[in-house]
């Protein structure tokens, strides 16, 4: 059994849909992030962040890794492509480029406390902006000629990782939508029962079709 800590619509969604996609049963845990004392929930998750999945007792966070975690424990999932395969090679450096990538810079986007001033200056928002929307372009010329999905022909969990950060730009001045294959690609992700059992149960309706 798994416990997963969320809040809807954030890091911790990637780590809900596949728990779905796997199908496997989970107790999922609401935290509030409008609270900026989170009590007890500092003891699994020092940082106060979601997600945190407490997998046999034992919590563990970072979305990617989780997602990682997860495909590794339920390969008939097929969450990841085969161990040692080239396509799991690729897998992975998907995995990473999300996370690094991307990952950090929506945080500093939407969180400009982490960067020390309660609004960015526009300058540091430009330059945010900027850095998001080459990791898009390069995503979106990346499934152009290898697409439809981030491995190729078949989704993967990589997919799901792609789907909760273009979620994300909705409200930016360029929303993926923006760039055909990136819009194809999440209208694909977005027709899945998984996805959309997702945002009946966290209760979203914006970007939810
Ligand atoms: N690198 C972490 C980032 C987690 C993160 O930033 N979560 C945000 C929601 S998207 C959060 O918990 N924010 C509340 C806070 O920082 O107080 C991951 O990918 O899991």
């Amino acid at each position: 059994m798994y416990t997963l800590y969320y809040s809807p619509g954030t890091a911790s969604m990637v780590v809900h849909h596949a728990l779905l996609e796997i199908g496997t049963p989970y107790h999922a845990e609401r935290v509030d992030l409008s609270r900026k004392d989170r009590g007890d929930y500092l003891r699994l998750n020092p940082r106060g962040q979601v997600p945190t999945l407490v997998i046999d007792g034992k919590a563990y966070a970072e979305s990617a890794a989780l997602l990682m975690i997860l495909a590794e424990r339920h390969p008939e999932a097929r969450l990841a492509p085969v161990v040692g395969s080239p396509l799991r090679a690729d897998w992975y450096q998907w995995v990473a480029f999300f996370t690094n990538s991307l990952g950090p810079t929506y945080r500093f986007w939407f969180y400009p406390p982490d960067l020390g001033s309660p609004e960015h200056p526009e300058l540091v928002r430009d330059a945010l902006r900027h850095r998001i929307e080459a990791a898009w372009s390069l995503v979106d010329a990346h499934l152009a000629s290898n697409g439809p999905y981030m491995l190729g022909a078949d989704f993967s969990g990589v997919d799901l990782l792609a789907l909760m950060y273009m979620r994300w730009s909705r409200n930016m001045p360029t929303p993926v939508t923006a760039w055909p294959a990136l819009k194809d690609l999440a209208d694909r992700l977005r027709q899945r029962p998984s996805w959309k059992r997702l945002c009946e149960i966290v209760g979203l309706t914006e970007w939810a079709a």
